[in-house]
């Protein structure tokens, strides 16, 4: 088996320290059984996200020492803006704190009653967002995308089919923008093929209609083109980047993903008066527009990381150490959601638990196993963070996927903690008749995943 070989080796090292099993139930219990609720020190693998969570480089590092901290035109600023408009390409860059931001300060203006959001799958800040701003926020992607064993190269590919009867039902008008999201998180970090987002920009520039992408994982997805679509073999991830990008009128973008960086995000714009609407906005709840709620040294270490994920040594790791982790739990059987996506393994809790309903949560008391069994910190993608009241109908609906994911940070982990990771699972796995499901105790209406109370049934 191919054993992904770190592309860095390491300068400053952080303490993981370890928990007994019983000191891990206690901890649990007093979570609520909430992953979300569990201090960062009581976990040993902590895979709940790779936002935020990248190791910066000794190169950006030192670039935060350049960090020039001027509340106007702050020299970093000038660098982040000319990084980002070298790679996306739109006119107007705006600097936010994080990515759910660059999303607030678009569907605030552009959102409202009687509009629709198509995207591939709305994130669930995105789908918020949207919803909060009384939009109605569709998922449009192909087909496929649902059946977690069907292995199509680009699961992330918008249904151009779907998207054209959306606007011929509701017309063009009620449209303010598509989105496309890369990789497409929701539906298992699975990528978009540079032709489908050709095919799907022809549309909605057909239709007068603007496309704009949710580009958190931008670099993955550039990567994944070049690996699966003949013609771009030869091309530089940054060739494959601005041709993407090329195809749509803007971005949002939480540089806590493929920026490489801690905190940080923007959104990218052609449209001057869209701007200056979102620049007002953006005075009133972030800061001035050349640092939006960032330091000056921030903005330089988005700058240093957005030129580093390019670099196809850095993506060939990546991707090649997720795909360990996955090659690892298939063969031992344990059902995951195939293709395996760029930023994380999803487990496939129906598979693994289908004596659990929907209802009972699967996702989420394979998630609490995780800890129990290795402390290992994985994130509920299901009926726990999608469930909810149809927008139209008022009934409940349940996601089509009950997903745990794994995700890996950024230049974190070593293969050998993923090999550690695998083996809890495997045990996990032999063992799963035993499992039971979960029932919520207390949770709110929106974003409940986060805080909402459980406990296991009898
Ligand atoms: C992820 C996150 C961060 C997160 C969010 C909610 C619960 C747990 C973890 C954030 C995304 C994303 C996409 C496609 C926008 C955001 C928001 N993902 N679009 O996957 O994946 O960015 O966090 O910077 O506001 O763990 P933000």
């Amino acid at each position: 088996m191919k054993y992904p070989l770190e592309p860095f080796k390491i300068k400053v090292v952080e303490r993981i320290r370890h928990t007994t099993r019983e000191e891990r139930e206690e901890i649990i219990k007093e979570a609520g059984y909430n992953v979300f609720n569990i201090p960062a020190e009581k976990i040993h693998i902590d895979l709940l996200t790779d936002s935020g969570t990248s190791a910066m480089s000794d190169n950006q590092w030192s670039g935060m020492m350049l960090g020039d901290e001027s509340y106007a035109g702050s020299r970093n600023f000038y660098n982040f803006r000319d990084t980002v408009k070298d790679i996306f390409g739109y006119q107007h860059v705006i600097p936010t704190h994080q990515g759910r931001v660059a999303e607030n300060l678009l569907f605030s203006t552009i959102g409202g009653p009687g509009t629709y959001i198509p995207n591939n799958i709305h994130f669930d800040t995105t789908r918020a967002n949207v919803q909060s701003n009384h939009s109605i926020a569709l998922d449009l992607v192909i087909d496929e995308a649902y059946d977690p064993e069907c292995d199509h190269p680009f699961k992330g590919n918008m249904d151009l089919d779907k998207l054209e009867k959306l606007v011929q039902r509701v017309g063009p008008d009620n449209i303010p923008v598509v989105m496309l999201t890369i990789t497409n998180n929701s539906g298992g970090g699975q990528p978009v093929s540079m032709q489908n987002i050709r095919e799907t920009s022809e549309l909605t520039h057909r239709h007068g209609l603007k496309l704009v992408f949710d580009a958190c994982r931008f670099a993955e997805n550039a990567y994944f083109i070049k690996q699966r679509e003949a013609a771009y073999a030869d091309k530089t991830i940054l060739a494959i980047a601005q041709e993407m990008f090329s195809y749509g009128d803007g971005a949002t973008m939480s540089a806590k993903k493929d920026a490489l960086v801690n905190i940080g995000g923007f959104l990218t714009l052609n449209d001057s008066a869209l701007t200056r609407q979102v620049t007002n906005k953006l005075i009133m709840i972030e800061g001035f527009p050349t640092y939006g709620g960032l330091a000056g040294r921030d903005l330089e270490a988005v700058a240093r990381g957005l030129r580093e994920v390019l670099e196809e040594e850095y993506l060939e790791f990546r991707v090649e150490q997720v795909a360990y982790l996955a090659r690892c739990l298939t063969e031992a059987g344990v059902p995951i959601l195939k293709p395996v996506g760029g930023h994380a393994v999803y487990l496939n809790a129906r598979g693994i638990l289908p004596h659990i309903p929907s209802e009972q949560f699967p996702g989420q008391a394979l998630t609490v196993e995780l800890y129990l069994e290795g402390g290992i910190r994985g994130v509920e993608i299901g009926s726990l963070m999608f469930a909810q009241k149809d927008q139209e109908t008022g009934k409940m609906t349940y996601p089509e996927l009950e997903m745990v994911r794994l995700a890996i940070p950024r230049r974190v982990y070593t293969t050998g903690h993923m090999r550690y990771v695998a083996e809890a699972i495997i045990r996990i796995y032999q063992r799963r008749g035993e499992i039971k499901g979960m029932e919520i105790l207390e949770a709110p209406e929106v974003l409940r995943h986060f805080t909402a109370r459980m406990k296991p049934l009898d």
